[in-house]
């Protein structure tokens, strides 16, 4: 208690005794200063006399008139602060210093323990004991709280009602779009310094390491759907900087479907299963999804994109990431230049076919899941690299094309890739739901350094994933979630909410303020966020309208670019994919206008399509803008898949080893030896799980069988020589497997006796045009090794495209 003596043992003054009596009142204070030494020895006098002249500290407020005219708009001054003489007026409690091992101790000046590293939350039960939420030891999990062995069960038993009550209540609301995803953190390492265009810190200096955490989805579907299913894939990656989050939340295609985000929800409707039967899932081959297509020429270029094998990626690790808007890179001079961002993968750029997507989304609808977790698992870690594509203002209002429309890329032979900096994902989540699910990412996310353009698409994005986070993960405070929390430290005055976790100290919750000492204070131009103020020159009036800029109207050029570029296997697939969507539309008014706007981007591949769909060739469809519009390139190598084959290899492909009981192990075994040490996988596959007897005696065991494994899953495929193939030759699961391999382009072994197999499955030696299969290798035993070599150097090749026909032989 605080004393009413002086130090030495006299009676205080009355003057004293009344300061002392007045602050242990929480409601009111004398208008009087407290006597000089009033406070020494008595925490309640000593806050009122430190609060009292920490307040005073600030006069009045110094910065008001900067607020005010342009001038100051793009440098705002720091915020005025004022040193406390101590922390006694800044706390919440003069109690503080009490503690338990509940409360801990007084919260670290300055400090928010609650973006601590992701180690403040992680929970391991390793030897522990079953508990309540409450921490309560449960004695019995396996039976509910009875009166009497037959019952009832008592309402009181509050450990079942604690266990269903959460249960109940495990599932959050799934994301409207992109609700099918999987994640992983890793790190990003900055090239070098990108000071000339930006001041973001993460890339200061070559070698600056950023934490990132990034989830990769497919748009269309449900939580629980496919993951091969034909779509565009979301690529969002989430920087943990040291000046904050930013997240770059992006597509595996560059461009989108529409120009403005008042289109937005009417595209997702369109393209969601038909809300009257809820059908079809995680697929837009169906009559709402190109009625709306058919009607909004605009999105032709997307079309021809998502036609594309872009949209069956063979794995999350092959594909290329886009920010697809047009962003601003912010220097500390406050200059600005334009910029786009690319994910280079490692690994290049593979897709599936469309058989293969369709079968492997029966067999394994987790395909890209499994296929990013083993990899990291293995140690196999996938990466990319960050380029950007800079470019100035004066030169984007020169271009053909308007860099504010999102269905336009910015060709890279017009603009170059810079590289800049390296992503390595090498650390799996360790729960699903915490992390994957639970990741908030928001195009609003920026750091100083980097800024919007004029999108207008791009400024509906910045609007609309908060709002529909704030639905999804419970209120306003999701940004608290510990996979969300940046490392940056948090100081503000939000407050309350459902779900807060942070504990406030003091009693300060605005700006400005005197009793904080003016903290948090704003950081002012030198530290803070500034938007970049010079506007995006607009020829037309600066009228309020609604509108869009002339050169969006040009819907047709690009998709054309796009289609020229592919080579001649991608542009049949682009006709087959047409196909196959436009066959699944009911309404033939729906398909006849589809084919009628495609003629404006390929007359022939409109021309092929209506034959293939059965239909008249209708007349091409009125274009918005007549006149013509002469594009920089009319062909850009760098838009086909084929332009990014990656590093050379066979890293993490799978190949399949099919074995049966009178296998010649020797061969398999080498095989299966030398895949491992290239980094690959080979699995033993055989009609039954387990032992399979071999010709010498090997031990042999197989670990997957033609059942639950088919042929579409793996990247390659080994047969066997020994009497097992003739055990294979009667098994029609054996003859699917192969005929899938052979269809699907992959690379085909046959050891020895194994050949019979491929002559029962009718596979030709030759490609159609008469020359050899690569793709088809034939050992005998004395050039096993040899044909190996062949057969690892064929699998590198990914697929054997001059297998292909329409319709397939095999
Ligand atoms: Fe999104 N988008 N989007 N989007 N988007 C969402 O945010 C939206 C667009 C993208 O793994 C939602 O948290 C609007 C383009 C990815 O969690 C939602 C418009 C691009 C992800 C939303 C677009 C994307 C989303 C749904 C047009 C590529 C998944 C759940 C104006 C550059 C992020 C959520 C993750 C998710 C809105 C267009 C990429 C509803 C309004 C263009 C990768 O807020």
């Amino acid at each position: 208690m605080p004393s009413s003596k002086s130090p030495a043992g006299k009676p205080e003054a009355p003057e004293t005794i009344a300061a002392r009596s007045a602050a242990r009142n929480s409601d009111s204070a004398p208008a009087n200063p407290a006597p000089a030494g009033a406070a020494a020895g008595d925490l309640p006098t000593k806050r009122f006399v430190d609060t009292q002249a920490l307040s005073a500290g600030m006069a009045f407020n110094a910065n008001k008139p900067a607020e005010h005219g342009a001038a100051g708009a793009e440098t705002p001054p720091a915020g005025q602060t004022v040193e406390p003489p101590s922390r006694v007026p800044t706390g919440s409690t003069l109690s503080e210093v009490n503690s338990t091992d509940k409360t801990g101790t007084v919260a670290p000046a300055g400090v928010n323990n609650t973006i601590d590293s992701l180690d403040r939350v992680r929970v391991s039960s390793e030897g522990q004991v079953l508990t309540t939420n409450q921490g309560v030891k449960v004695a019995d999990n396996q039976n509910s709280l009875k009166a009497g062995v037959r019952g009832p069960a008592l309402l009181e038993d509050f450990i079942l009602r604690e266990k269903i009550t959460h249960f109940d209540h495990e599932r959050i609301p799934e994301r409207i779009v992109h609700a099918r995803g999987s994640g992983a953190h890793g790190f990003f390492e900055s090239y070098g310094s990108l000071a000339k265009y930006t001041k973001a810190s993460l890339f200061a200096e070559k070698g600056k390491v950023t934490p990132v955490f990034v989830r990769f989805s497919t748009v269309q579907g449900e939580r629980g759907s496919k993951d091969t299913a034909r779509d565009v894939r979301g690529f969002a990656v989430k920087f943990y900087t040291d000046e904050g989050n930013w997240d770059l939340v992006g597509n595996n295609i560059p461009v989108f479907f529409i120009q403005d985000a008042i289109k937005f929800p009417d595209l997702v409707h369109a393209v969601k299963p038909e809300p009257h039967h809820g059908m079809p899932q995680a697929a837009s081959a169906h009559d709402t999804f190109w009625d709306f297509a058919s009607l909004m020429p605009e999105i032709t270029h997307m079309l021809m994109w998502v036609m594309s094998d872009r949209a069956i990626p063979r794995s999350y690790r092959m594909m290329q990431g886009f920010g697809v808007h047009t962003f601003r890179l912010v220097n500390e001079a406050g200059e600005a230049v334009f910029v786009k961002f690319h994910w280079l993968p490692k690994l290049g750029t593979h897709s599936l076919v469309w058989d293969e997507a369709v079968k492997i989304s029966g067999a394994d609808p987790d395909f890209h899941r499994r296929d990013l977790w083993e990899a990291i698992e293995a140690g196999e870690y996938p990466e990319w690299e960050l380029a950007l594509q800079v470019f100035t203002e004066e030169q984007a209002e020169s271009f053909s094309f308007d860099i504010l429309d999102s269905t336009k890329l910015v060709p890279e032979e017009l603009v170059p890739l810079e590289v800049v900096g390296r992503m390595v994902l090498n650390r799996n989540p360790d729960n699903f739901f915490a992390e994957t699910e639970q990741v908030a990412f928001c195009t609003a996310h920026v750091v100083p350094g980097i800024d919007f353009s004029n999108d207008p698409l791009l400024a509906g994005r910045i609007h609309s994933y908060v709002d529909t986070q704030i639905s999804r993960l419970g209120g306003p405070n999701f940004h608290e979630l510990p996979i969300n929390a940046p490392v940056a430290q948090v100081h503000n005055n939000q407050r309350d909410g459902m779900h807060r976790q942070a504990i406030n100290r003091g009693r300060v919750a605005y700006e400005p303020n005197s009793l904080a000492g003016g903290a948090p204070f704003q950081a002012g131009a030198a530290q803070g966020f500034v938007s970049v103020a010079r506007r995006i020159d607009a020829k037309e009036a600066s009228d309020k309208v609604r509108a869009k800029p002339e050169k969006f109207a040009d819907h047709y050029t690009q998709a054309t670019l796009f289609f020229e570029s592919q080579t001649p296997v991608e542009r049949a697939h682009i006709l087959e994919a047409f196909r196959f969507e436009l066959s699944k539309v009911q309404t033939p008014a729906i398909r006849e206008r589809m084919v009628a706007g495609l003629a404006n981007a390929s007359m022939a591949l409109a021309t092929q399509l209506a034959a293939d769909l059965g239909m008249a060739m209708p007349a091409p469809l009125p274009k918005a803008l007549e006149t013509p519009v002469t594009p920089e390139v009319t062909v850009s190598p760098a838009l086909s898949l084929k332009a990014r084959p990656g590093e050379p290899g066979i890293r993490t492909r799978k190949v399949a080893i099919l074995v049966a009981p009178g296998v010649e192990a020797g061969p398999v075994q080498a095989l299966q030896a030398s895949l491992l040490s290239l980094g690959a996988v080979g699995r033993i596959v055989a009609p039954r799980l387990g032992v399979v007897p071999t010709v010498g005696g090997e031990k042999l065991e197989a670990d997957a069988t033609t059942e639950n494994s088919p042929g579409f899953l793996f990247d390659a495929l080994a047969l066997p020589d020994g009497p097992a193939a003739e055990a294979l030759l009667k098994d029609a699961h054996t003859m699917e497997f192969i005929k899938d391999q052979h269809r699907h382009g992959k690379t085909i072994i046959a050891f020895g006796a194994s050949q019979a197999l491929l002559l029962k499955a009718d596979i030709p030696l030759a490609v159609p045009d008469g020359s050899a299969d690569p793709g088809l290798i034939l050992a005998d035993a004395k050039d096993a090794a040899a044909a190996v070599g062949s057969f690892i150097v064929a699998v590198g090749m990914h697929r054997h495209e001059a297998r292909e026909t329409d319709p397939p032989l095999v």
